[in-house]
């Protein structure tokens, strides 16, 4: 596990060793302040970590101050017959590519696993799913391009209750929170799902760009508050040095972090692990 999340820290750990170039197991507070904002960790957040720290700050101080932030509640996975996540986020994300990732996770859990086109906006974004569902071997529902994406979802949830799939995970277009006929469609969708099944959707799963760092702290407050969100996944983090701002993130929104991305590859999603993630991080820092 530690060593994915290496992966997906390498170009963070090569920022903050850039500052921090003699690793010791100690570090100067001013020196931890420079090297935690260029991981792009919100300044608030850094003040407030190294707010009650001693001047020279040991490993293990850092470690347990940065744990703490993971201590989020996590909705547990429920045993819906079936479970259904619906995946959300803004344009180029990373959705359709985190679905397929998801869908092989969960059927090596030995779980029946179904996607769903629901992003009937761009026909290539149908035909992406179509492939990672012909990989990985799983079932697809979905219908032409311009259809009503929740009549994807609907069908989608509809047949795997009859077939007894125990999960969906329903793809949708990308939009920004500021645009508002695209939140009211993403409300029906959800609308309908429930309407197919009492107990979907039983996430609403955020996906957040990691390259984007603090910077899509907006757009995820506002999807939580029109939307509503259970849980996030923050992607491309291997193509990023700003793996501080997961610590902002997940601070700011209150919202467990359930998996990272650290490539384009069906097995490049890590289930987070707050321990083994800040252990990662503090390579760049300590010795
Ligand atoms: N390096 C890296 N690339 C990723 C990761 N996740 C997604 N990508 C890439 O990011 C690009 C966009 O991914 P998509 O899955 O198509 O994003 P999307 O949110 O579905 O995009 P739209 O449907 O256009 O809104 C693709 O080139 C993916 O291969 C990741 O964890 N690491
Ligand atoms: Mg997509």
């Amino acid at each position: 596990m530690i060593s994915f999340f290496k992966k997906g820290l390498s170009k963070t750990n090569d920022a903050l060793k850039s500052i921090v170039p003699e690793r010791a197991k100690f570090i100067d507070k001013d020196l931890l302040e420079e090297a935690l904002v260029e991981s792009d960790m919100n300044y608030e957040l850094v003040e407030e970590i190294l707010e009650n720290m001693p001047n020279v700050v040991t490993k293990d101080e850092l470690f347990d101050a940065l744990l703490d932030i993971f201590n989020v509640e996590i909705k547990e996975d429920e045993h819906n017959h079936p479970n259904v996540d619906l995946i959300i986020g803004v344009n180029g994300a990373g959705k359709t590519t985190t679905i397929g990732k998801l869908a092989n996770y969960y059927k090596q859990k030995n779980e029946k696993v179904m996607v769903a086109a629901g992003d009937t906006f761009r026909a290539a974004a149908i035909e992406q799913l179509k492939k990672w569902a012909d990989r990985l071997d799983v079932s697809i529902v979905y219908t032409q391009q311009g259809h009503d994406s929740s009549a994807v979802a609907y069908d989608a949830i509809e047949s795997a209750k009859a077939k007894k799939y125990d999960r969906v995970i329903i793809d949708t277009a990308g939009r920004l929170h500021t645009q508002q006929n695209l939140t009211k469609e993403l409300e029906k969708i959800v609308r309908i799902c429930t309407k197919a099944y009492d107990k979907a959707p039983s996430r609403k799963i955020l996906i957040l760009d990691g390259t984007q760092g603090t910077m899509a702290l907006t757009q995820a407050m506002a999807f939580k508050e029109n939307i509503g969100v259970d849980g996030i996944v923050i992607t491309k983090l291997d193509g990023t040095a700003k793996g501080g701002a997961v610590f902002s993130v997940v601070k700011d929104l209150g919202l467990p972090l359930l998996f990272v991305g650290v490539g384009e590859r069906e097995d490049d999603l890590v289930p987070f692990d707050g321990e083994g993630f800040v252990e990662s991080f503090l390579e760049g820092i300590f010795s």
